[in-house]
């Protein structure tokens, strides 16, 4: 039917995803739109994983900036972002795939993972010692927004003793929740594992420094405490991290995001013996799960509907 009117289309951009991959999932979910992987004139709709910066200024069509992860300092960092909405990844794809990553670091730790890999290796039949009950432990999550709540939630539900430290008070059966600065001091020093679930914003880059882990108790069921951190890489001082590793101010890490990444295969981090990496995997989410949920927020917005997911610029997540 070519009277009838066209769809508003759509600028991928992405620097690290499947450009083949991502866009011909779009033209299947959206058949009825072009698609564009350079900047177009007509593009109504920009679908972004840290795109090149400057990329979006001269759009006069853009209306909407969909974040194809939940975090969205990638394409706030982009000084030439046009004033529009800005629509981050919220879905519970990605939710259950985030707390499956903190469950199993948290657990890997709890259980003594690192030890009885090792001796596995050096083929030695030796325990670690008594293993404390999950109700004995104590694990603090920072960031208890979409993915930190499910978290804290789940690692209840195992039995662990949960907090979380957030912005605004939250109330979250069977979690301690902390809120403000003036309370991170005595959400700190109660934990034996501590959770990173905070965005990259100006108030929170580099949080994780030396100031925080003085606030962190010397020892307790499993020994210092443990850090994992799925974050954002910007969050950790990561000269800090190994101070306080080589201090015992923290017994180990799991690390899932760097400062800069990939990883520099001459870090000293990869050297530790006491840390985990992962090359931010944390919660890779399924594209369809959240390109339908962009596509449906698209054809609502065309039909007079609000947007949902919005980011707050004046908060920065
Ligand atoms: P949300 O925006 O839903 O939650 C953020 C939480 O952090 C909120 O509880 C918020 O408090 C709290 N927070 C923000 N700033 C501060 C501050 N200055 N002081 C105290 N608390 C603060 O985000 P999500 O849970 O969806 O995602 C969190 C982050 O996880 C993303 O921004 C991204 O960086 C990261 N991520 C990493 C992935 C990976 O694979 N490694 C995958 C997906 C996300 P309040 O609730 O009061 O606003
Ligand atoms: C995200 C991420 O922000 O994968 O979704 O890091």
């Amino acid at each position: 039917m070519s009277n009838q009117a066209s769809k508003g289309s759509i600028l991928f951009s992405s620097t690290g995803f499947s450009e083949q991959e991502w866009v011909s999932r779009i033209k299947a979910l959206a058949p009825d739109r072009e698609i564009y992987t350079q900047p177009h004139p007509s593009v109504e709709y920009a679908f972004l994983w840290k795109h090149p910066h400057g990329q979006l200024k001269e759009l006069p069509n853009l209306k909407i900036l969909f974040s194809l992860g939940a975090g969205v300092d990638h394409i706030l960092s982009d000084k030439d972002i046009p004033d529009l909405p800005i629509v981050r990844a919220i879905s519970n794809d990605l939710t259950a795939r985030m707390s499956e990553f903190v469950i199993w670091q948290v657990l890997d730790h709890h259980r003594r993972g690192a030890f009885y890999r090792k001796n596995q290796l050096e083929k030695t039949w030796t325990d670690a010692g008594y293993q404390p009950a999950a109700h004995q432990i104590k694990v603090g999550i920072l960031g208890l927004g979409e993915l930190g709540r499910d978290a804290a939630l789940k690692l209840s539900n195992i039995g662990f003793e949960v907090s979380g430290w957030s912005q605004s008070q939250k109330q979250i059966e069977n979690v301690v929740c902390f809120a403000g600065q003036e309370n991170l001091p005595g959400f700190l020093n109660q934990l034996d594992i501590l959770v990173c679930l905070l965005p990259h914003t100006p108030q929170t880059e580099n949080i994780l420094d030396q100031k925080l882990f003085a606030h962190l108790k010397a020892s307790g069921p499993l020994g210092a405490p443990y850090l994992i951190n799925a974050g954002r890489g910007a969050l950790q001082n990561e000269d800090d991290i190994l101070q306080a590793l080589k201090t015992g101010a923290l017994s180990g890490a799991s690390l899932d995001v760097f400062q800069t990444e990939p990883l520099a295969v001459d870090s000293p981090l990869w050297e530790q013996e006491n840390i985990t990496i992962t090359p931010h995997i944390a919660a890779d989410s399924d594209p369809d799960a959240l390109l339908i949920k962009i596509i449906d927020q698209i054809e609502n917005y065309e039909a007079g509907k609000n947007l949902v997911d919005l980011v707050d610029l004046n908060r920065g997540y």
